[in-house]
């Protein structure tokens, strides 16, 4: 039997529910979800190891439009994933609205030149569930050969022989290798900081509307592991102009104390014992459109 390892980019538009299926992928949640396209900024990278081989997805922001500020990240980014990838999934919703939106995205794909599969996702969206043979249609006309799997994160049962079928298919799809490129132990080589500020960047998203959670970063300024039972965790939460401050603060603070509880309550399940999580509100003047403070909050490609 030959081993395969190797690196499968998903790409597709903003909250066709790339971060999802990773999670169901790693069975853990390693990518944070939102109702929100552009919620996922940089890439994040789930291992799967069998017997076979070793897939390490990629999840990657949605592929964008415009190309200013963190957009323009966000488009280089998912760039980045789909030249660096050995192969890659093209991730379409039916929820998807427009037909040119799904055809970019498998455009996209097949113009890399690198082997590929496409990932069909919500089909349990039974209002436009005659969407799931229109998409099929759409990426036969382009390749009337390539594999397509229907996914659905509420099929509880059917989803574990489609979640094995998306590995074995990224498997065969892999370059042979002598050995796997990451622990087999490992699902993710994220740290455990670098998952907790994605933690509570979610719950920027699920609490604050309108552009704010567009115009928030978090950065955890303090991890604090030397007590056995507890972790304590400072972060800010950088906001881009005055007047977000108040807002992300509340009425008598109840915003960032909702943030912090249902940041904490998730903290502590994935370490597994109590947390102390500190937030702080922080002003950087529009943050999201300057270089250099993006670089300095992560939001940098070049660092790879
Ligand atoms: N009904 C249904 N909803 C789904 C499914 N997969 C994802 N969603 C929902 O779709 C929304 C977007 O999901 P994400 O996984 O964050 O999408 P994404 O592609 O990572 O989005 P970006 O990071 O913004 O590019 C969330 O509200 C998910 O709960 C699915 O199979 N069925
Ligand atoms: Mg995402």
């Amino acid at each position: 039997m030959t081993y395969k390892a190797g690196f499968v980019g998903l790409i597709g538009q903003p909250n066709a529910g790339k971060s999802t299926l990773l999670n169901h992928l790693v069975e853990d949640k390693i990518s944070i979800v939102t109702p929100k396209p552009q919620t996922t900024r940089r890439r994040v990278l789930g291992v799967v190891s069998r017997d076979q081989g070793q897939v390490v997805f990629v999840d990657s922001p949605g592929v964008l439009r415009t190309q200013k500020g963190l957009n323009a990240f966000l488009t280089k980014e998912a760039e980045d994933v789909i030249e660096s990838s050995d192969a890659l999934a093209a991730v379409v919703s039916i929820d998807e609205k427009k037909k040119d939106d799904v055809l970019k995205i498998i455009n996209l794909v097949k113009e890399s030149h690198k082997p590929w599969f496409v990932i069909i996702t919500k089909v349990d969206l039974s209002e436009k569930s005659h969407r799931v043979e229109m998409v099929k249609d759409l990426v036969r006309t382009i390749d009337p050969k390539v594999k397509i799997i229907e996914f659905s994160s509420e099929w509880k049962k059917e989803s574990k022989e489609i979640i094995q079928d998306v590995i074995q298919t990224s498997i065969s799809l892999l370059p042979e290798s002598k050995k796997p490129l990451y622990d087999v132990e490992l699902f993710t080589p994220h740290s455990v900081r670098e998952l907790v500020g994605e933690i509570v960047r979610e719950k920027c998203f699920e609490n604050l509307t309108k552009e704010l959670p567009y115009q928030i970063a978090v950065r955890v300024t303090n991890f604090d592991e030397s007590k056995k039972n507890l972790t304590s965790i400072f972060a800010d939460i950088i906001v881009s102009k005055e007047s977000h401050k108040p807002i992300v603060i509340g009425k008598g603070a109840a915003t960032v104390k909702a943030i912090g509880m249902q940041a904490r309550k998730e903290i502590e399940k994935l370490v597994g014992h109590k947390v102390f999580l500190k937030l702080d509100v922080v002003i950087r003047d529009n943050w999201f459109e300057n270089p250099r403070m993006m670089k300095d909050l992560g939001y940098h490609n070049d660092r790879k």
